[in-house]
C-alpha cells in the first residue's frame, strides 16, 4: 500500500519525489551566522500534507502554492509529503488512515490537514479515524482559533468595522468531551443505554489555562481571559475548570479575567464580540464558540487554526476550522484563505514570523482590495482566482 509521496520544489523538476527527512528542532530558528549564509542552503522543512476530503484537496494546494511562493523570499525550501487519507481510504481500506499513520507522521516539522468528512461515512468515524487520534496522539493539547474581522470583510453584526473584533478561541483539544470514554449497552435494542463520560484531568485543564494566559501576556491586545464553563449544571468537571482557573490566574496579575457560562458566552459573542481577547474552553466548547467567533468575523472560510504541542516533542497540526463541505465539493469554489492563514500560523510555529506575517498580509490585502471573494463571502470568484490573487500580493 502506498499512501505516502513526498515532493519538493524544484525550479529544475518541478515535484520532484524525495526521501523522507528526519523532522528539525521545530523551534530552531534559521541560522544567520556568516558560515550559513556563505553555503546558502535554504532552510527545509518537512510538511506532511492531508488534503483529506470533500473541498479539503483544492484549500491544501492553494496553501501549498502560497507557502512554496512565501518561502521562496525566505529562503526556505518546503518538502511535502501527501498522505492520501480520509474517506477514500475509508472506502478502499476499512479504515481513515493505517494503522502506523502517527509513526509516518512523526518525522514531520508540520502537518496540513485540509478537511475530514464524508455524506456516505459517519461523522463519528472519519473524526475519530483520523484528527482525534493525531491531536491525542500527539499531545497537541492547544487549539488556538484566531477571529479577527479584517478590512474588506463585512460582519453580520451591525456596527462593526475592520479591527473591531480581534479575539482569540483557545479550545482544549485532548480530552473533555471528546475523550471517547463511554459506550453502549442492550446495542439497537428498545432498551438501549448510551454513556459518554467527559474528562477533565487537573493537568490537562492546567495546562491549558495557563497557555492561555501566557497567550494573552504576548499578544499584547486587551490583555483578558476569559473562562467559559457550564460549571452551574457540569458540577464535577467544570467546578474544577473554574477552580483552577482561578488559580492560574492568580500567577498573571498583569491579565483581568471574566468567567462566563457557556449561554452566557454564546449571548456575548453576538452582543459584544469587541470585548473578547483569549477565550479558553473545553473541546466541545470551544468548537462550538469558535464557529461563532468565525461567523461573527464574516465566514468560516477565513477561519484558520493551530493545533499545537507547545512542548515541540511532536509535530502539530494546522488546518482551516471549516469541514469538507460536500455541498462545494469538486465545484471550484472554496475559500482558500483560511487554509492560507493556517499554513501562516504554521509558519509562526516553526519560528519564521516574518515569513508567517509576509503571506499573512498577502490575504489581507486580496480581502482589502474587495475585488475577489468566494461565495462565502458573498462574491462569486473561484479558489483558483483567489489563489492566483495571493500570489500575486507574495510577488
Ligand atoms: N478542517 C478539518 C475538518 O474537517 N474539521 C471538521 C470537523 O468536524 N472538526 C471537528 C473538530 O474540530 O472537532
Amino acid at each position: 500500500m502506498k499512501d505516502r509521496t513526498c515532493y519538493y520544489e524544484n525550479p529544475i523538476m518541478p515535484n520532484t519525489p524525495v526521501s523522507v527527512r528526519r523532522r528539525s528542532n521545530p523551534s530552531s530558528k534559521p541560522s544567520s551566522s556568516k558560515s550559513s549564509r556563505r553555503r546558502a542552503q535554504p532552510r527545509s522543512l518537512s510538511i506532511a500534507v492531508i488534503a483529506g476530503d470533500g473541498i479539503g484537496p483544492d484549500v491544501t494546494s492553494a496553501a501549498r502554492r502560497v507557502l512554496e511562493k512565501a518561502g521562496a523570499r525566505f529562503h526556505l525550501r518546503f518538502v511535502f509529503c501527501e498522505f492520501d487519507w480520509g474517506s477514500d481510504h475509508y472506502f478502499r481500506h476499512g479504515r481513515m488512515m493505517p494503522p502506523n499513520a502517527l509513526e509516518l507522521l512523526a518525522p514531520s516539522d508540520a502537518i496540513l490537514l485540509g478537511a475530514v468528512g464524508h455524506p456516505d461515512i459517519p461523522d463519528n468515524i472519519t473524526l475519530n479515524g483520523l484528527l482525534l487520534p493525531i491531536r491525542r496522539g500527539f499531545d497537541q493539547y492547544a487549539n488556538v482559533r484566531p477571529a479577527v474581522l479584517y478590512p474588506g470583510v463585512t460582519s453580520p453584526l451591525a456596527g462593526r468595522g475592520p479591527g473591531d473584533i480581534d479575539m482569540v478561541v483557545v479550545r482544549e483539544n485532548t480530552e473533555g468531551e471528546y475523550a471517547q470514554v463511554g459506550g453502549f449497552v442492550h446495542h439497537y435494542a428498545p432498551e438501549e443505554v448510551a454513556v459518554q463520560a467527559s474528562v477533565f484531568t487537573r493537568r490537562g485543564t492546567e495546562r491549558i489555562i495557563r497557555f492561555a494566559f501566557d497567550l494573552a501576556r504576548r499578544r499584547r491586545r486587551k490583555s483578558r481571559v476569559t473562562s467559559v464553563t457550564k460549571s452551574n449544571a457540569q458540577g464535577f468537571s467544570m467546578v474544577l475548570w473554574d477552580r483552577t482557573f482561578q488559580s492560574v490566574a492568580n500567577e498573571f496579575p498583569d491579565i483581568s479575567v471574566e468567567s462566563l457560562l457557556v449561554d452566557a458566552a454564546a449571548m456575548n459573542f453576538v452582543r459584544r464580540p469587541e470585548s473578547f481577547d483569549v477565550v479558553v474552553a473545553s473541546n466541545l466548547f470551544g468548537d462550538i464558540l469558535s464557529d461563532l467567533s468565525a461567523i461573527v468575523t464574516g465566514s468560516i472560510g477565513l477561519a484558520a487554526s493551530a493545533n499545537l504541542d507547545p512542548t515541540g516533542r511532536f509535530p502539530s497540526l494546522f488546518e482551516p476550522v471549516h469541514g469538507s463541505a460536500p455541498d462545494i465539493a469538486g465545484k471550484g469554489i472554496a475559500n482558500p484563505m483560511a487554509a492560507m492563514l493556517s499554513a501562516s500560523m504554521m509558519l509562526e510555529h516553526l519560528g519564521l514570523e516574518e515569513a508567517a506575517r509576509t503571506l499573512e498580509s498577502a490575504v489581507l490585502i486580496v480581502l482589502a482590495g474587495g475585488k475577489l471573494r468566494t461565495p462565502d463571502l458573498g462574491g462569486d470568484s473561484t479558489t483558483a482566482d483567489v489563489t492566483e490573487a495571493v500570489l500575486n500580493a507574495l510577488a
